[in-house]
């Protein structure tokens, strides 16, 4: 098959606090397998990340802190630059949109848009906090929301559903800085007419049809994303801001517009692509070949909050660009609870990364596992501790570590790790090879439809596969009465192993390479995965347990920890 070409996106997470759990199960984890899985059958992917460093996200969090948003953002880019990359989550660049690339990358983009007549300059009355001298847009203003009455929506979006909103939409708006009912002031901005977009962006998401050309499949996409777009186009779209009065942001790059920045969520997602023009660089790639020209598919993995800006405002900003790649899909994750409440960062309900880091050293893959066990794919869903020492002892421990620790200490008991060869092949044995041959297949599918849950229960379900046949063959007693037999047995059940050490990359980098180093061998690529690619003779070294029991002591003050 022709390799492919990928770039895939995470959203650039606010550089305003440290990482928690809920944030690496929506956009984080999802893309990092699929990443691996794509570089694991050989095709060109790059993964495309960042701290997003403006917005009022950033001077609000500093105010509240009372230091400046540049030792904020410093802070915490370097923080979980540090988090990400010490949980295997491997993006091929990190960047940050403070930096003079992106700067002069939006700026440019947003001039192109300017030329090109998109959008239309306007002045009008706005919100205006008279004692903080401040006009106030996005989390600035909170107030109901017009849509599901939510209290607490902000300026330009409504958190509980989704909502992209004004702030001349809010009932009962207040500023977040005063507390106080905002007068009306006049200024001028620059807006997006997204009206104007209705007939293509349906078109687009109904039938992936753009100017005439199939851009994509939209039964591929999940059907809660799909629905959400489709409600927000149908229920008719507005004009929308793309400049704010601020100092802290992207400067408008336009003379009579001093003291404005672009709006956060127009140079943003511009930060994917200046991501990818700093990547080009240091890697000597044409950034082009991963956005323009289809030459690449472009995927976004964020949390459901986002998709608003991800599947119509930023897409609508790539067409006008022209010659941009328009996402062939966004597989949004819906929220991850936490013991049975709504994660939260300001009433610190959340299990933080780093944190969980240094309470859990070299125990990464446990908490891939259980939060891709658990991932909100299609609804949202719970994390609990006691859930993820279960998983932890009874999965992760039970089937897959006993029925590697088996194979390696049976192999080197009789054979001084030296893979015996096979023999004649009974009924059982073809069985089992041919249901081997199968679950690569199988995992492959499932992480091709964004069904990362599924893929994972398959690669246990294969390591539930092998820990059956020992136990039903039971070679440690068969070694006395038939020595041809068990070497069989044992030949399939280390095939079985490299077999699980090449699946289980995706979503267990680091249980993957310590099994690699048990089975002596480098890395495979997943096209022998499902097949007996480890020869007869080849030694394997002594076993080193793959994971480790999480005792009750330990869960019980993880739940402490987090009620206190
Ligand atoms: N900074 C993340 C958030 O909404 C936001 C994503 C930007 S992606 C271009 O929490
Ligand atoms: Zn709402």
């Amino acid at each position: 098959m022709p390799k492919k070409t990928f770039t895939v996106t995470s959203a650039l997470p606010y550089a305003n606090g440290p990482l928690h759990i809920g944030h690496i199960a929506g956009a984080y984890l999802p893309a990092d397998i699929f990443v691996r899985y794509q570089k694991s059958i050989s095709n060109d992917v790059i993964f495309i990340c960042g701290s997003d460093e403006h917005g009022a996200a950033i001077t609000i969090q500093a105010k509240k802190d009372n230091i400046s948003p540049q030792k904020i953002i410093d802070k915490y880019h370097e923080m979980n630059k540090k988090s990400f990359s010490e949980f295997g989550i491997d993006f091929s660049i990190y960047d940050r949109t403070s930096s003079e690339l992106h700067h002069q990358t939006a700026k440019e983009i947003f001039s192109t848009l300017e030329e090109k007549n998109v959008f239309t300059k306007k002045t009008s009355e706005q919100f205006y906090d008279e004692k903080n001298k401040q006009f106030l847009a996005d989390r600035y203003i909170i107030g109901e929301c017009p849509k599901c009455n939510s209290n607490d929506a902000y300026g330009d979006q409504c958190e509980k559903c989704g909502s992209a909103l004004s702030p001349d939409e809010l009932i009962n708006p207040k500023s977040t800085l005063s507390g106080e009912i905002p007068i009306l002031k006049e200024t001028t901005h620059w807006y997006l007419p997204m009206q104007k977009h209705e007939k293509w962006l349906k078109e687009w998401l109904n039938e992936g049809i753009v100017d005439g050309k199939n851009t994509h499949d939209p039964k591929t996409w999940r059907s809660q994303v799909i629905g959400q777009c489709k409600s927000w186009v149908d229920g008719g779209l507005k004009e929308r801001a793309m400049t704010r009065d601020l100092d802290w942001g992207v400067q408008v790059p336009i003379k009579d517009a001093l003291g404005k920045v672009l709006y956060v969520w127009l140079d943003a997602p511009i930060g994917y692509i200046s991501a990818t023009i700093k990547l080009a660089q240091e890697k000597k790639l044409d950034w082009e070949k991963y956005w323009k020209h289809g030459t690449s598919e472009v995927i976004h993995f964020i949390g459901k909050d986002n998709i608003v800006f991800h599947c119509i405002i930023f897409p609508i900003i790539l067409k006008e660009l022209g010659g941009y790649n328009l996402p062939t899909n966004v597989p949004a994750n819906e929220f991850l609870n936490l013991e049975g409440r709504k994660l939260s960062t300001s009433k610190k309900w959340a299990i933080w990364l780093h944190e969980y880091l240094t309470d859990f050293e070299d125990k990464q893959d446990p908490l891939r596992y259980a939060l891709c066990s658990t991932a909100p794919e299609n609804k949202d869903t719970d994390f609990t501790w006691k859930d993820f020492q279960a998983r932890n002892n009874n999965e992760l421990v039970a089937i897959f570590g006993n029925f590697i620790n088996r194979v390696v200490v049976l192999t080197h008991k009789y054979w001084q790790g030296k893979v015996p060869e096979t023999h004649n092949l009974s009924s059982e044995d073809q069985e089992i090879l041919k249901k081997l041959a199968l679950f690569p297949t199988q995992i492959s599918l499932s992480i091709e439809k964004y069904k990362f849950k599924e893929a994972l229960s398959e690669v246990i379900n294969l390591a539930r596969m092998g820990n059956k046949f020992l136990a039903e063959t039971e070679p440690w007693k068969l070694i006395k009465t038939d020595i041809e037999r068990t070497k069989t047995i044992m030949n399939i059940a280390i095939q079985i192993s490299g077999t699980l050490a090449i699946v289980c990359e995706p979503f267990l980098p680091f249980t993957s390479k310590k099994l690699f180093n048990i089975l002596n061998l480098s890395p495979v690529n997943w096209s022998e995965a499902g097949k007996s690619f480890i020869k007869n003779n080849h030694e394997i070294n002594q076993g080193t347990h793959l994971f480790s029991k999480i005792e009750d002591e330990e869960i019980e003050f993880q739940l402490n920890k987090l009620k206190n």
